[in-house]
Parts: C-alpha cells; structure tokens; sequence
C-alpha cells in the first residue's frame, strides 16, 4: 500500500463530505498518484465505517462495470464493488430528489437476493444460483462526486463506485425458472426507448457478477452471507437524468419498475 492510515481515513472524510453536502471533488489520485488498488478499496472501507458509525445500515452490495461494453469503453480488465446503503433505497413508483444528487445517471441491473451465503475462491454461476433466493429487477441511480463524471478507477473504487440511490420492484423470480442469460431488458427515458440489452451483457451471465464477488470476498476472508441484496451491474449503458424525468425499466419475465425524478 502507498498511503497511510491517517490518508485514508483523510480521504474517506474528504469523499463523505462531497457526497452529503452534495458537491463535486477533483478525484483523489490527482493528489496521490501512487495509490494502489488495496488504498482505494481501504478508503471505501473507511468510508463505510464513517457511515455506519453514524447509523446508516448497509442494505446490499453492487457490483460496477460489470459489462463487457462499459470495460472496453474505460479500459478496465476487472469489475469494481461497492456496497449500498439505507438512505440510498427509492420505493419503486416512487420519486428520486435531485436537489441530493450531483449529476445523476441511471443503470438498468439484475438484482439478486442470496439464501445460503456465498464463499470464494472458486465460487461459480451453479453455486450462485443454488444460493440465490430470487431475482428481481433493479435500477441503480449513480452519482459519482467526482468532478463531471471524470475519474480513473481507483478514486471511483474509493468513491464506492459512485453508489447514490436503488430501487427493486416488478417481480421476484426464483433464478432457476427463467433464462437470465437472454433475459431481455428495455429502459425507457420520458417514454422514448434510450437502452435495450439482455442479462448476458453482465459478464456473460449476470450469476458471473455475484461469483465474482464471492471472489473478491474471499481473497479478503470475507463471505456474502445469506439473505444479501446484490445488484450485479448495468446492463445497459448509465443514461444521465435530471429533474422532471421519467425513467421506466421493463425485464422479460420479471416485470417493470419505474421511478420519477423531482
Ligand atoms: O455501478 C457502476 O457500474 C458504476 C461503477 C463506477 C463507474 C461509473 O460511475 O460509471
Ligand atoms: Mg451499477
């Protein structure tokens, strides 16, 4: 590791801050060029320790650029993790205030609900399906608190992925009864088509996502136990929203959700 503890947990103040106050920051590596992949996600440790010190619960974990196009697009070999928070869930049908976003964008995902916990190495989409509870869909409002969207992978990784606000609704599934991998998902913007896609631009199948994560995890001794929200990651491409703006997700098989941004 390249920064030290007083830096990260600097740092993670430094992100917190930009994220409650609602103002964008210079991404960090701009003043620490050397920090490594274990100081980024120790920041987004840090980070969540400030949080939950203060009482926000961790309602789920995410995984980010999950799909092949958005890797290619960033020139990134590997996804990104990040967790989510209770203050960051929208009821389905319901309204998203702009006014505590920076400059909001939305992501079409499959959510998954774990019902056995989930440990890697060698975790692999049988085991993810075995232990997954249901699926249902999810859409992830993004909201990096860097500087116009502008980041490199580390700072977005202590950013926790630009993780803002959720929302699952439409139907639960069990993962076992319908075809993820070619489940086919439509996202519209103020009634207008904006993104099609199928579950299999997460990683070839979406279950890939929360192996990968199982991975992640255990290369830090750490599980996804059961009972685990998990949103996989975009299946389309993040669409940028402001006030006024309708967004509605139809999935094949599991429903639709939408939410209204005021
Ligand atoms: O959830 C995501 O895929 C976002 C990952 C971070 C990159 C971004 O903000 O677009
Ligand atoms: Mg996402």
């Amino acid at each position: 590791m390249a920064l030290d503890k007083a830096t990260i947990q600097k740092l993670a103040v430094h992100l917190d801050e930009a994220e409650m106050q609602c103002k964008e920051v210079i991404k960090i590596t701009d003043d620490h060029p050397d920090m490594d992949w274990d100081d980024a996600y120790a920041v987004q440790d840090a980070l969540r320790a400030i949080k939950t010190s203060r009482g926000v619960r961790i309602t789920g974990l995410k995984m980010g650029l999950t799909s092949h196009a958005k890797m290619k697009q960033m020139g990134v070999v590997d996804p990104v993790r990040g967790f989510l928070t209770d203050y960051g869930v929208l009821a389905d049908g319901g309204e998203c205030d702009t006014s505590s976003l920076i400059h909001p964008k939305v992501e079409a995902e499959i959510a998954f609900v774990t019902k056995k916990p989930l440990k890697g190495p060698g975790c692999h989409i049988g085991a993810v399906l075995a232990a997954t509870d249901f699926v249902l869909p999810g859409l992830e409002i993004i909201d990096s608190r860097y500087k116009d969207f502008k980041f490199d992978l580390k700072s977005v990784v202590a950013d926790n992925t630009s993780a803002a606000r959720y929302v699952v609704g439409g139907s639960a599934r069990s993962a076992l009864g319908i075809d993820l991998k070619n489940l086919g998902v439509v996202m519209e913007k103020n009634g207008e088509v904006v993104a099609t896609a199928a579950g299999s631009a997460v990683l070839g199948h979406p279950a890939q996502s929360v192996a990968m994560l199982a991975n992640m995890l255990g290369a830090r001794g750490e599980e996804i136990p059961a009972g685990t929200l998990i949103l996989t990651g975009g299946v389309t491409e993040a669409v940028a929203v402001g006030k006024g703006d309708n967004i509605t997700v139809r999935y094949q098989h599991l429903g639709s959700l939408s939410l209204r941004f005021v």
